[in-house]
């Protein structure tokens, strides 16, 4: 795997420092105790960094590439909650559902991303998807067969936000491509609900403005972010300076063939593809979303 040729006609090693994360061999112990530490702070805190995962010298590439979709992202205005459900007013009034907020979605779906660019080359990386999937723990992680969900850019506009959400998909990976000038900080809740446990009064608190259970992570171009989405309640702050913030979203699931509901994909994307007609559920719990 270590000298293979991934899209775009660079060597994986040119990519990934293959020193500090080694792609190649299950036992290498430096690879062993990046594992190790990646683990236990997803079973503590539902996230991790790997930091430098990309090599210095290719990161003005991940931008540049990033900066010529950036315009290809489909930008919707949408009322939402944090679960992404419609509105239901049978919920009590302090229920966190029906707290409404405004969401400026702005993502590049994954038919737009050039097959050359570099995040589609390690997107599908087998020595990449190895490493995520012994991160959390799982034997294997697929790439979603959704041709826009399962890689996306993320575009937050100066001035924007993304407000606070759940993902529906439990396993996330996202490696910021243009960092902002200032603001645009990753705040998240970790384990703030739990396959069995929505703890409403919880999220509506930190909706309210409750600043116990937000942690910061501070993102760096390079870095691989691995994220338990589902569980821990999240959101983007205001980008400030005149640059957008860019991250391209890696999604994966522990099932092959994972596809999103044409509505969720129609929200997202403004369009849907005839592989969205016959979807498989990517929620694996009874949680709302
Ligand atoms: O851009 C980020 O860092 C997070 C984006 C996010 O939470 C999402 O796309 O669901
Ligand atoms: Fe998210």
């Amino acid at each position: 795997m270590g000298s293979d040729v991934i899209h775009g006609g660079a060597s994986i090693d040119a990519v990934v420092d293959t020193d500090r994360y080694p792609l190649d061999d299950p036992a290498d112990p430096v690879r062993i105790r990046t594992i190790a530490r990646a683990r236990a702070e997803l079973r503590a805190e539902g996230a991790t960094v790997l930091r430098d995962v990309v090599r210095p010298e290719l990161r003005g590439r991940l931008r540049a590439e990033g900066d010529s979709v950036a315009p290809r992202a489909h930008t919707a205005v949408a009322q939402v909650n944090v679960y992404n459900t419609d509105p239901d007013p049978t919920l009590p009034p302090d229920h966190p559902a029906r707290v409404a907020l405004t969401r400026r979605n702005a993502f590049v779906a994954r038919d737009r991303i050039p097959a050359g660019h570099l995040i589609q080359g390690l997107y599908d990386h087998p020595g990449i998807r190895a490493l995520v999937a012994a991160c959390f723990e799982l034997p294997d992680v697929h790439p979603l067969a959704d041709p826009y969900a399962g890689l996306t850019l993320n575009v937050v506009a100066p001035g924007d936000h993304h407000p606070w959400h759940f993902d529906t998909n439990e396993i996330a990976v996202s490696l910021l491509t243009r960092a902002p000038e200032a603001g645009g900080s990753f705040e998240y809740c970790p384990g703030i609900r739990a396959p069995g446990a929505e703890n409403p009064a919880g999220v509506r608190a930190v909706l309210d403005g409750a600043r116990g259970p937000v942690r910061t992570l501070e993102l760096r171009p390079g870095d691989l972010q691995l994220f338990r989405g589902r569980y821990a309640l999240h959101r983007v702050t205001p980008v400030e300076g005149p640059s957008a913030r860019h991250t391209a979203i890696l999604a994966y699931s522990d099932r092959p063939g994972v596809v999103g509901s044409p509505a969720r994909t129609r929200q997202l994307f403004g369009r849907v593809d005839p592989a969205h007609l016959g979807t498989t559920s990517v929620r694996s719990d009874t949680l709302l979303d």
